[in-house]
């Protein structure tokens, strides 16, 4: 499709336009799909824990005997919690053995793109597996196209495209009203990083399949070997898309003086697959402050990490004692700062944990902090016994 200019100079038909030289344009990331063991309960979590809105949900109310699901989203982030109820189908068996094998985990980073069927063809015709076809969708609120892809561990990528699908998620879904009242303030409105754990030796292969099959390509900042071995035991590259919408940090196990917190993770999910989410928010104290409440943990930091802060990071938005009552980290690199803090994995095992994150100008990922960080962790796996 061409480009439509507004400068009546631009040549007729330039030989690349921004849109065109975009091999794989997406929009956005369309949703995180949770395969659980209980989710109505964890839809219960979302909600009361971390401020989201239930806003659709398929189950044997509404047709589906198989499984349940409960769409929740926070401004532009939406998450899709599913649960078996009997298998029927090979989607449903694959479901089960997921929770079975995995636990509690992501099944689907689905990202929104404008042409699935493009990007699909693209995506196969660069070496992705595909595992579904294109397919169209539809009820009385549109139609959709649907296609998908694997990427690592059990992980797919579902390409979602809306052309002005109106429903309130996908076909099969009906609207649902919230479990709780939303907070008076939302807590996050949009994802901004999903990050995979892979294993030892395949963090460049991954890149690499990003580079090829989506067109992402590699953002500066990564954790190499040397402070792989200093201090972090893992190894990290970041690549996105043209636009920085979709952001996919790749991590692998590092061999250093202490056993690799993406080891741990390894171990106790049973293999590679998603990390952390983060999710974006304008506001991180009043998000920190409002999901503290609700019961949610969040990594310690010491207080050195704030003695000394002021000298190397500025003035933030926010005062130091204030980061130093909630233990938010900060980092600042030469476009700007950003203030961030992790939870603590959100279900019994090791495994999935997210991020708040509050952007100020920097596109980077807390790399000033990757020291205290995963200090943090590790003093988490000696207490669970894994270090
Ligand atoms: O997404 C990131 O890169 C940061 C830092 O195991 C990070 O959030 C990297 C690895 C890790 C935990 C956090
Ligand atoms: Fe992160």
């Amino acid at each position: 499709m061409a480009a439509t200019s507004t400068n009546p100079q631009a040549p007729q038909s330039a030989p690349t336009t921004a849109r065109e030289a975009d091999p794989f344009p997406v929009k956005g990331m369309d949703a995180v799909v949770f395969a659980v063991g209980n989710a109505k309960q964890a839809a219960h979590y979302y909600s009361s824990a971390f401020g989201m809105k239930l806003v659709a949900y398929s189950g044997p109310e509404n047709g589906s005997r198989e499984t349940a699901s409960y769409v929740l989203e926070n401004g532009g982030a939406r998450f899709v919690l599913t649960s078996v109820i009997k298998a029927s189908t090979e989607h449903g068996a694959f479901l089960e053995s997921h929770v079975a094998a995995h636990g509690d985990g992501v099944v689907d980073l689905a990202i929104e793109v404008p042409d699935a069927r493009a990007a699909y063809a693209y995506a196969v015709e660069h070496g992705a597996t595909g595992l579904e076809e294109p397919h169209e969708a539809k009820d009385e609120h549109g139609t959709v196209v649907l296609a998908a892809i694997a990427t690592y561990g059990k992980t797919r990528h579902t390409l979602v495209e809306r052309s002005g699908y109106s429903g309130p998620y996908l076909p099969g879904y009906v609207a649902a009203e919230p479990i709780v009242a939303p907070p008076a303030k939302r807590t996050f409105q949009a994802i901004d990083h999903c990050v995979g754990n892979v294993e030892l030796g395949k963090m460049n292969e991954w890149v690499a399949f990003y580079n090829k099959v989506m067109g992402f390509t590699n953002m500066k900042e990564f954790v190499g070997d040397d402070i792989a071995t200093e201090y972090s035991a893992l190894m990290s590259k970041v690549v996105a898309d043209g636009t920085l919408k979709v952001k996919f940090p790749i991590n692998e196990p590092a061999i250093a003086k202490k056993k690799s917190q993406i080891d741990e993770y390894l171990e106790f999910y049973g293999g590679a697959g998603v990390q952390h989410i983060a999710l974006a928010t304008n506001d991180i104290v009043q998000t920190v402050r409002t999901m503290r409440a609700a019961g949610v943990q969040f990594l310690d930091t010491p207080d050195s990490y704030y003695d000394t802060l002021g000298e190397w990071a500025g003035e933030t938005r926010v005062p130091v004692e204030t980061l130093r009552e909630l233990k938010i980290l900060v980092d600042r690199d030469e476009d700007g700062y950003l203030l961030q803090i992790f939870t603590k994995p959100v279900q019994d095992k090791p495994t999935v944990f997210f991020e708040m994150i509050e952007r100020h100008g920097s596109m980077g990922f807390g790399k000033g902090n990757f020291k205290a960080l995963f200090e943090a962790i590790e003093r988490e796996q000696e207490r669970r016994g894994n270090l």
